[in-house]
Parts: C-alpha cells; sequence; structure tokens
C-alpha cells in the first residue's frame, strides 16, 4: 500500500477514533475507575505486517473487511476488578455499538496477554455522502497489564522472540505476578475503604 492509499484509508477511522475518544473521555470524567484513555491509528507499517501474517490481500477493500482494530482505543483502569464495570459502561453508552467481543480476562492467551476487547462501530459523517459505520476497537486492561503488554510489545510482540518457548514462559510467569499485584492492590483498596 503507497502513502497516499493509506492517507485516504485512515480518513474515517480517524473520525471514528475521535469520537470513541470523546466517549471514552466523558465517561472518565463520570467514572473514577478509569485512569486513562489512549487512542491509535494504525500505522502503515503494521497493517501490512498484520495483511502479510493473516494472509490479507493488501487492497483496500480487503484491509476494510478483514483489519478491524485500524482505529483503536485503551482503557486502563486502576484496578482489574473494575474492568468489567467498565465494560458495561461501554456497552451502555449510546452512539457506540459493540458487535462482537473477546474476553482474554477470563482466557488469557498462552503467553499471559489479558485485556477485555470490544470491538464496536460509530457512524461517521462523510461530507455529500452521509453517514458510515465505522469499526473501533476498544481494549479495556488494568495498569498492571498494561504494564505487562506494553513490555511484551516491545520485547517480543511482532519480532523473533515472539515464538520463543523460554521469552513466553518468561512472560507469562510475569503475567501471573502481576495478577497477584492486582489482587493485593484490590485488597489494599477494600481494607482503606471498607465496604
Ligand atoms: P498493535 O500494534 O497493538 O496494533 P483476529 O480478531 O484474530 O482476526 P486480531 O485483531 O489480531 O485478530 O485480534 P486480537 O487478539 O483482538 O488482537 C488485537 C490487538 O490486541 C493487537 O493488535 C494488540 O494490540 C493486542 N494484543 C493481542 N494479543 C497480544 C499479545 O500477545 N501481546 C500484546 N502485547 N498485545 C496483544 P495488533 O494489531 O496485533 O498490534
Amino acid at each position: 500500500m503507497n502513502k497516499q492509499t493509506y492517507s485516504e484509508l485512515i480518513v474515517d477511522y480517524s473520525q471514528a477514533k475521535n469520537i470513541v475518544e470523546a466517549y471514552l473521555k466523558n465517561l472518565q470524567e463520570l467514572n473514577p475507575a478509569i485512569d486513562s484513555v489512549e487512542t491509535r491509528i494504525k500505522t502503515l507499517e503494521s497493517i501490512e505486517g498484520k495483511c502479510k501474517e493473516k494472509n490479507i490481500a493488501e487492497d483496500e477493500t480487503s484491509i476494510r473487511e478483514h483489519i478491524r482494530d485500524i482505529a483503536g482505543a485503551r482503557v486502563t483502569c486502576q484496578f482489574r476488578d473494575e474492568i468489567l464495570k467498565v465494560v458495561e459502561a461501554i456497552r451502555d453508552t449510546p452512539g457506540i455499538a459493540v458487535e462482537k467481543e473477546k474476553d482474554y480476562l477470563t482466557n488469557p492467551k498462552d503467553n499471559g496477554y489479558s485485556s477485555y476487547h470490544l470491538c464496536c462501530s460509530v457512524q461517521v459523517r462523510i461530507p455529500g455522502k452521509g453517514t458510515k459505520s465505522v469499526p473501533v476497537e476498544i481494549q479495556v486492561r488494568s495498569m498492571a497489564q498494561n504494564l505487562w503488554a506494553s513490555a511484551e510489545h516491545f520485547v517480543s510482540y511482532k519480532t523473533a522472540l515472539r515464538d520463543d518457548p523460554e521469552t513466553k514462559a518468561s512472560f507469562a510467569r510475569i503475567a501471573k505476578l502481576l495478577e497477584e499485584i492486582d489482587e493485593e492492590l484490590i485488597k489494599l483498596r477494600d481494607n482503606k475503604n471498607p465496604a
């Protein structure tokens, strides 16, 4: 894909990203459980990488059909047990249509990756052409899970180390430690604020 096609492709995804960001920031104001909201548009290199990895033809139609996280948002919660409450609040947000959910919270990946993914769509206005439904992936995770994902992304995700058994085992172990940390933090929070 050349840069021109990429720039044209991402116009409506950028609008969708901005719309979701506004909804999520609004949710953050109402919900102290949300520590941060970040959004991003997948880079050209990342789209090309995913096309190769998943055997997707590098034309606009296939990319639009098969890559559902060109626009992405990440919601980080202070505590792990707040994730599902935040997911519920997103499901209840008028304007965000949740189409599919991936629960890596209950079913973490073998390497330890754990988060809750909501595959959503929002309506974007296209000048002179009415509105269009555009997909956005929202990931909801705890701060500890975010630490894991960002370190693993840096060290091994999308590199040769991704399938290295030792690296995978280390990250799986770190994920367990971070789960324990999340549990300890919940206990400390509850001791401070008994129900
Ligand atoms: P990037 O660089 O973050 O954009 P599928 O639904 O099976 O067709 P997909 O979209 O790969 O395929 O599904 P999934 O599992 O929902 O993964 C989407 C995103 O979740 C990834 O986007 C990552 O952001 C995150 N993710 C999933 N698995 C891992 C993992 O093992 N480690 C880390 N660090 N992140 C993960 P991208 O496009 O792969 O990457």
